[in-house]
């Protein structure tokens, strides 16, 4: 099988991540649209061709089958120009993205959303735990060069449109630099 690097790509691949509740969806479709970007939401791809391995009892969730989730994605991410949305990052092949955002949202506002979302109960508090302990922050940093790692404070709309400039910037300079090589 063909191995691809950033090398092979006119456009970065992005990853956004963060506990559910803290926009990655919001940030991921805006900036696709402005962008013209790809939007790739992990969890409708999953749902869409089933891509499941079993039933989670704790959460009465499926559990997300990841080696068929990356089969499924592989030549889509490889073409470049992707914005990759899931609230867990470790499994992913480390060369797929050029870099990676996580997406941060204080307690009481991420709270009311999860509550709007209808979360309760264990589901709840988790996700709640999950962002004030910086699971997901930490899963990045270690799963990928800490240096393409960047939170992103995601509360309020102006939040929304300076992440969206900051990652608009990031792309420029990603293809000037590449233009240069
Ligand atoms: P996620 O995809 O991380 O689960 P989402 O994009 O569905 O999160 O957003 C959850 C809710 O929060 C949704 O009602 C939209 C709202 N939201 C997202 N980003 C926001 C922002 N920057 N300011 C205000 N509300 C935001």
């Amino acid at each position: 099988m063909a191995t691809y690097s950033s090398r092979n790509r006119e456009s970065p691949n992005i990853l956004l991540t963060g506990t559910p509740g803290t926009g990655k969806t919001t940030l991921g479709q805006e900036l696709a649209l402005r962008l013209d970007m790809q939007y790739v939401n992990v969890g409708d791809v999953a749902k869409e061709k089933e891509l499941y391995e079993g039933w989670d009892e704790d959460y009465q969730c499926p559990v997300l089958d990841e080696d068929r989730v990356i089969d499924e994605m592989e030549e889509i991410v490889n073409n470049g120009g992707c914005i990759i949305d899931y609230h867990s990052c470790e499994f992913f092949p480390e060369r797929w993205f050029d870099i990676i955002f996580v997406l941060r949202t204080d307690n009481s506002v991420l709270y009311n959303r999860l509550q709007q979302r209808g979360y309760s109960g264990r589901k709840l508090q988790d996700n709640i735990q999950c962002e004030i302990f910086q699971t997901i922050l930490d899963e990045a940093r270690s799963s990928y060069l800490p240096s393409i790692v960047f939170p992103l404070a995601s509360n309020c709309p102006d939040d929304l449109e300076t992440n969206i400039d900051k990652i608009k910037d990031y792309i420029e300079r990603w293809k000037a630099s590449k233009e240069q090589i």
